[in-house]
């Protein structure tokens, strides 16, 4: 085994312990994470005493004394991050570092938090052999003493150090003195995009380590796919047994041993419970055997192609910041499993290592990523990078060893990532160099270098669907080097990074993933990211919203770029979850309606579909008519089969019909009970189509008549007699409906500054889209219709868009045709095509048949199912934690909105539309910085859309792909209102 490589490298004589090159001192070579043995350990979590310093008043250690008065300082809970315990204030920044860089000097305005601990031990602690204290994670440096003595330094903020402190323990009245900097040396390779949350944020614990304890092992379990036996071989220098008693294994420390065994994987985690028996302790571990080989350029494990459906997660709770208890990481990783994510890549940094055994257990593959990154020296084309001068090395080894130590026993952990955004440099080669000597097993990962030259797997982040297209047929362009491109176009490919899923989006999954199921080489991806880093606060009323850069007073900051996850701040799933869950569903379902048959594909990488239970479902206008089992063979991962569906009674009636197809767990599982969804398709029946029309002329139609008041009156309609508006409908009131093509940009729509590609967001804004006026030039109430003629348009252009309304009666009925015809050079999509009117505010609930339950934009629409929905307006929210566009329904043919009382209005659309509705305006939402700054109305605003312009991910990748941007083009459309009497 190589040594551990942190040494103590000499720290230059004018720099002190927290701005000097080196990781620390005084610490245990790192070791294996070992969740119990049967060596004592107490847990020092708890409330602590703290007082925070504006400065690092590093000679001022008296509070390390145990007989230090420290009653007057306040109370912090450990784990925890001061600045979220009332303690100053977190501070975001994306890439640049929040301080002069001048490294490895940091400002002499440095936040240190001086944290004390009283304890005693248990009344049954062993008596001889050793005592460490170990912490899961500090930052970003900490000094440590215990009972007045000191014991030394770490750097390192997602790493584990372990201290020697058996010598300085008593039975009671230990006294625990942790000094904490906010920054350090080590800031500038912690440069994550994320806020700065300083503090002891993960366990503390104290381990007794008996004599003759089990120091460290390493356990090696290898699965091959031809013979289906597992080889085991524990190795660890202390010695001891093996047993793995399920599979009657028992052998020595260093022996291999090879038996018939289960493999392990993502979808079917198996692992056998074993034990390592050392002198003097037992410690219990889990063996989960697979194998991860590149062979003939393809990612494999246990001799089979598999695909990445990742997210990024980096670790996050709204209250507590990155101190997150089991109950949250288990979370996490249920929704992951329900929303049929795979893999994890622990952006940027080895997550809590009790994480890890969660994603043993659950089946997640997983890319272990180092606590390494100094993007914002790339603000200076990457002059000066720690990661490419060797005073920085042997810190950068030091992050290397104590993740690769901490994690090198869970068989999820498919593959090493060297760091991010990192630049290229010495050290990366040093790092890979020093894992693959001690780990061979497992391939490197590293996206910042472009040649690879380190690693064994290609990847990019945010790289455009051509590109990977180009990357999937081994088609890239070539590096200068020819031998390095050889190699790297021979690697399996991997999005470490894509589908920037920031406000509404990400747009463009689907198309992705067609990408990842044609070619072999791309072998899927992560998306951007788990979870919105949004920290709680509240409004003085107590209503709850949440916080982003610059909302404590940063003087630098980037904003809402920190929530960009899939998830809420409060872990609900937005939109973005749904689709992908749709998007990467394990079983693909498609229907033919000609032939009656559906074709159901098995798209797992290893599991078989003995897991699950199929059904179809005949649906006539949104309303099961007829439901059954379907049969479906236990297919092998990778098979697929057609199967003929019934033909349902109820085939030949009224209405449109759809069909439709799901695939539940047929058994209860460690992450969702048996009945929950796994895939689905829905398909519309051959013979029963929907009514794909424009809205028709009345066949009698009711001729418009001027009346007093200035008004022309049409059926139910009651209109403005100058300006042609729709004022009353049947006794409600209404403003509009009018043309409208402004959306209140979203995150994706805006861009990222460094974008090349149009940034339309900014272009409709330019062109004045948010502000057109509508010049009335003709009302005309003919024999059978009243005929508006508009033009609307922004000042000072000369865009336009000519549009006609066109109203007709006929009994209850009020039919709208609007027809829009460009003038001008129209060079930008447009973002919405459609109507907007404004109702009542007490129509509070909708109803519809199309599209739902949830949002849906033209790209991200997979996960929408035609059928009844219904919600309150409220529902239809999404509160994205910067207001922008959302709440859209995609293929809505009708729509009823109701009072309380049942009272309300209908509309019908010719061809099905968009349907979104709020109670405020697009604007108030355009001008809304968080979602407590949205104050409801007295109107219900609802949009009635003809077309959208897509969402993209263009707030860090590719925006609107080609197929799914709303051209301005002519267009005609209509829309059929009514209103209901009170039901029931
Ligand atoms: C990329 C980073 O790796 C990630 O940490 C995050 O910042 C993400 O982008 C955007 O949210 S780097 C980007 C400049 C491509």
């Amino acid at each position: 085994m190589p040594a551990h490589p942190s040494g103590s490298p000499a720290a230059g004589p004018h720099l002190t312990y927290y701005e000097d090159f080196s990781p620390g001192h005084g610490a245990l070579p790192p070791r294996a994470w070992v969740p119990a043995s049967d060596a004592a350990r107490l847990s020092l979590n708890g409330l602590w005493w703290f007082r925070l310093s504006p400065t690092a008043t590093a000679e001022d250690t008296a509070f390390t004394r145990p007989d230090f008065d420290a009653s007057r300082w306040d109370i912090l809970a450990v784990p925890g991050h001061w600045v979220l315990g009332g303690h100053g204030a977190p501070a975001y920044t994306n890439v640049r570092y929040p301080f002069p860089v001048d490294p490895p000097r940091v400002p002499t305005e440095n936040p240190t938090g001086d944290h004390r601990h009283t304890f005693a031990l248990p009344e049954d602690w062993p008596a001889g052999g050793e005592t460490v204290l170990r912490f899961d994670g500090v930052e970003s440096c900490a000094r440590i003493w215990l009972n007045g003595r000191e014991v030394g330094v770490f750097k390192g903020s997602r790493l584990p150090a372990e201290y020697p402190v058996g010598h300085l323990l008593r039975r009671r009245g230990n006294v625990l003195a942790v000094r904490v900097h906010q920054w350090s040396s080590a800031s500038y390779l912690e440069d994550q995009d994320m806020w700065w949350l300083p503090g002891v944020f993960r366990d503390v614990t104290l381990l007794h380590r008996p004599a003759g304890c089990v120091a460290d092992f390493f356990v090696h379990a290898g699965w091959d796919h031809s013979t289906g036996e597992g080889t085991l071989r524990v190795d660890a220098p202390s010695g001891g047994r093996v047993t793995v008693p399920e599979l009657g294994v028992d052998v020595a420390v260093g022996e291999t041993v090879t038996v018939p065994a289960e493999p392990w994987s993502a979808e079917v985690p198996r692992l056998y419970e074993a034990v390592l028996t050392g002198a003097g302790e037992r410690v219990p571990f889990r063996v989960g055997f697979r194998t991860v080989a590149v062979e003939d350029g393809v990612l494999k494990v246990n001799g089979r192609r598999i695909l990445f459906r990742g997210v990024n997660r980096h670790e996050f709770h709204p209250e507590h910041g990155r101190a997150l208890d089991l109950g949250t990481m288990r979370e996490d990783l249920l929704l992951m499993k329900r929303h049929n994510v795979n893999a994890v890549r622990t952006s940027h940094y080895p997550p809590h290592p009790a994480f890890l055994d969660l994603c043993d257990e659950l089946g997640l593959w997983v890319v272990d990523e180092c606590d390494l990154e100094t993007h914002g020296f790339a603000e200076d084309g990457w002059a000066g990078n720690p990661v490419d001068d060797d005073r920085w090395t042997p810190a950068l080894l030091d992050r290397a060893a104590r993740m690769v130590e901490r994690d090198k026993n869970h068989p999820s952990v498919l593959v090493w990532s060297l760091g991010n955004e990192c630049g290229t440099g010495r050290a990366l080669t040093a790092m890979a160099r020093w894992i693959r000597e001690r780990d061979p097993d497992r391939p490197l990962h590293y996206e910042g270098d472009r040649t690879c030259a380190d690693t064994d797997l290609y990847s990019r982040m945010y790289a455009p669907h051509a590109e990977v297209e180009r990357i999937g047929r081994r088609e890239e362009e070539p590096l200068d080097d020819p031998a390095l491109d050889a190699r790297r176009r021979a690697m399996p490919f991997l999005l470490c990074e894509y589908a920037h899923a920031m406000g509404n989006g990400p747009g463009g999954l689907a198309e992705y993933q067609r990408l990842f199921e044609t070619h072999e080489r791309l072998q899927g991806g992560f998306v951007w990211e788990w979870i919105d880093h949004g920290i709680a606060r509240r409004t003085p009323d107590g209503r709850r919203w949440f916080a982003y850069g610059g909302d404590f007073g940063e003087e630098l900051h980037d904003g809402n770029f920190v929530c960009d996850g899939l998830l809420f701040p409060d872990r609900t799933p937005s939109p973005g979850l749904v689709e992908y869950k749709k998007v990467v569903e394990p079983v693909r379902i498609e229907g033919d309606p000609v032939a009656g048959t559906v074709r159901v594909t098995n798209r797992h990488d290893v599991a078989d579909l003995s897991h699950l239970r199929f059904t179809w479902s005949y649906e006539v206008d949104g309303v099961a008519a007829a439901r059954g089992d379907l049969d479906v063979p236990p297919l092998a991962a990778g098979g697929t089969t057609e199967l003929k569906l019934p033909l349902p009674a109820a085939a030949d009636g009224a209405g449109e019909a759809f069909w439709q197809v799901r695939a539940v767990l047929a058994r209860d599982t460690p992450w969702a009970p048996a009945g929950h969804e796994v895939a689905w398709g829905q398909w519309p029946a051959a013979d029963r189509p929907g009514s794909l029309r424009t809205a028709p002329d009345p066949e009698r139609p009711h001729r418009p008549r001027h009346a007093e008041g200035g008004v022309v009156l049409l059926g139910p309609g009651t209109f403005d007699a100058a300006t042609g508006e729709l004022r009353l409908l049947d006794g409600f009131a209404l403003a509009g409906p009018r043309l409208d093509v402004w959306r209140a940009p979203t995150d994706n729509d805006l861009g990222a500054p460094w974008q090349s590609d149009p940034r339309h967001g900014l272009l409709w804004r330019e062109a004045g889209l948010h502000r057109m006026r509508h010049r009335v030039d003709g009302v005309v109430a003919g024999d059978d219709a009243l005929t508006v003629t508009t033009r609307v348009a922004p000042a000072a252009g000369s865009l336009g868009l000519r549009t006609v309304y066109r109203w007709t009666a006929d009994g209850d009925r009020l039919h709208l045709a609007v027809a829009v015809t460009p003038e001008g050079r129209w060079t930008l999509p447009l973002p919405r095509l459609g109507v907007r009117l404004g109702l009542c505010g007490t129509l509070t609930r909708a109803e519809w048949f199309g599209g739902g339950p949830g949002e849906a934009y033209p790209d991200t629409r997979a996960a929408s199912r035609v059928g009844l929905h219904t919600a309150s307006v409220d529902a239809l929210q999404t509160p994205y934690v910067r207001p922008q566009e959302n709440g859209a329904r995609a293929d809505v043919r009708r729509v009823r909105l109701r009072r309380e009382d049942g009272t309300g209005v209908a509309i019908e659309g010719g061809p099905p539309f968009w349907f979104t509705a709020r109670r405020w305006t697009s604007e108030e939402l355009d001008a809304a910085a968080h979602t407590c700054d949205l104050v409801p109305g007295d109107t219900l605003w609802v949009n009635l859309d003809h077309a959208l312009h897509g969402i993209g991910s263009q707030s860090c990748g590719p925006g609107v792909l080609p197929r799914h941007r709303l051209e301005a083009a002519p267009a005609s459309f209509g829309f059929t209102f009514t209103t209901l009497g009170e039901s029931r």
